[in-house]
């Protein structure tokens, strides 16, 4: 299947600057593509990486992806989709953050086998522009009166909008021009917030290179979750890639709570499963909605790509062990991971009678209510219903000597730390 057809089976696309003329140009060649993204943090999130898997669609179709990391956008600002002015990072901020994002990226897109990813960084050439070229060779190329026109700009119109911000979309045209003259690009794919950077681009491309200049723009729909709420985000905020900030196991939970209703949509527009495995998931999403195996198998999609195969199966571990109570199965590093979100307290691993322990802690009210739960076997120590009133709690019933799983009733989860 041609990647064009592909992209609109798996609703991929937003808008394209001329449809056929880029499928025609898929068909004929490997065509060279960028997408690029600007260094803002230190790590990127879910919602970043929707065109850069759109990027790895095209290398698997055989394309030349460039990724391009923007050290100069970066210290700028872009506008689109933004209701009021960002402040300015510091230089040395936005060089640390190209450092974690260009590492993130690598380790996505570089794998052995693959045609080889190039990554560019626009600091390398934008720097070089003084503010005399700036004007004469670029600025006189563009319109105030088309640039007012895009929708970035004029949205801000009323509330305001630095000339700062209003220059970007002439660097992010300037990058388009020269990855088309240096890397024989030919493509820019992006967010449809991107649309406006995109087609200012070509408008560049083709008043430098002439108007029959071959080059095309394709954006991406954002993705929107049938129950109205945002995408790549939950109470504790964005879904990033960085397993520091959202932990493989979280992440494996955020794809395995996909809604019934948007998980078919995700799998085409996220995974590398074929129609045909789609197809299946979607029939039993329709008849066996309980198993959630649709869900599963994002789930698992997405984690390998993202953390790999060992930490999937991680996450896969601390999933069965929280479903079937076998705390002790796990490992410290996991109930980490696992428990991370749950009430947790601080104790020493002074030797002490389970009683008061649960007392001291706060995990019981009262001694006398601590005794009826034990009694009554609502109490489990690691997985292991505690049943004997006079038990010692010591440092060697902790998992790696740092952890102790208190479960209260059938879920209530409380994480013991123990001091080092
Ligand atoms: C120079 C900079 C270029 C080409 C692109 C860029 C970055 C672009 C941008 N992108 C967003 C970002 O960096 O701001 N001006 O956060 C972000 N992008 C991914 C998707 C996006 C977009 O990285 O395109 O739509 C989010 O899904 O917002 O020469």
């Amino acid at each position: 299947m041609n990647i064009i057809d592909e992209l609109v089976w798996r609703d991929a696309i937003n808008q394209q600057t001329d449809a056929e003329g880029l499928r025609e140009l898929t068909n004929e060649k490997a065509v060279s593509l960028y997408c690029g993204v600007d260094p803002t943090g230190d790590s990127m999130h879910i919602g970043h990486l929707i065109p850069f898997m759109v990027l790895k669609r095209f290398q698997l179709a055989g394309h030349r992806p460039v990724i391009l990391i923007g050290g100069a956008t970066g210290t700028i600002g872009d506008p689109s989709g933004r209701q009021s002015e960002r402040s300015l990072q510091t230089l040395e901020q936005v060089q640390e953050n190209v450092e974690a994002l260009s590492a993130q990226l690598k380790k996505l897109f570089i794998t052995d086998g693959d045609n080889e990813i190039r990554m560019v960084n626009n600091y390398d050439w934008t720097h070089k522009i003084n503010i005399i070229e700036f004007l004469r060779d670029y600025g006189k190329n563009f319109s105030i009166n088309s640039m007012l026109a895009k929708d970035v700009v004029s949205s801000r119109l009323d509330s305001g909008i630095s000339f700062t911000e209003f220059s970007y979309q002439i660097l992010q045209s300037i990058d388009y021009l020269h990855l088309y003259q240096h890397e024989d690009v030919q493509l820019q794919i992006g967010g449809s917030d991107q649309w406006g950077n995109i087609t200012s681009g070509l408008d560049l491309i083709r008043r430098k290179e002439g108007s029959e200049a071959k080059a095309f723009g394709l954006t991406i729909p954002l993705m929107l979750k049938s129950d109205g709420t945002k995408f790549g985000k939950t109470a504790g905020g964005a879904i990033w890639l960085d397993p520091n900030k959202t932990t493989p196991f979280e992440f494996y939970q955020f794809w395995t709570n996909t809604d019934d209703r948007d998980v078919v949509k995700y799998l085409k527009y996220f995974t590398f499963l074929s129609k045909e495995e789609i197809d299946a998931l979607a029939a039993k999403v329709e008849s066996e909605p309980h198993k959630r195996e649709a869900q599963k198998t994002l789930a698992e999609e997405m984690t390998r790509f993202v953390h790999g195969e060992e930490l999937l199966e991680q996450a896969k571990r601390i999933t069965a062990a929280l479903f079937s109570g076998d705390i002790k199965s796990l490992t410290a590093d996991e109930i980490e991971q696992g428990f991370k979100d749950m009430p947790t307290y601080e104790a020493t691993p002074d030797a002490k009678n389970i009683v008061e322990w649960l007392v001291d802690l706060g995990i019981e009210p009262s001694r006398r209510q601590a005794r009826e739960d034990i009694t009554k076997g609502a109490i489990s120590m690691n997985g292991e219903k505690v049943g004997d009133l006079e038990l010692e709690v010591t440092a060697s019933q902790a998992i790696g000597g740092r952890f102790i799983i208190i479960r209260k009733g059938k879920k209530n989860y409380s994480l013991v730390k123990l001091s080092q």
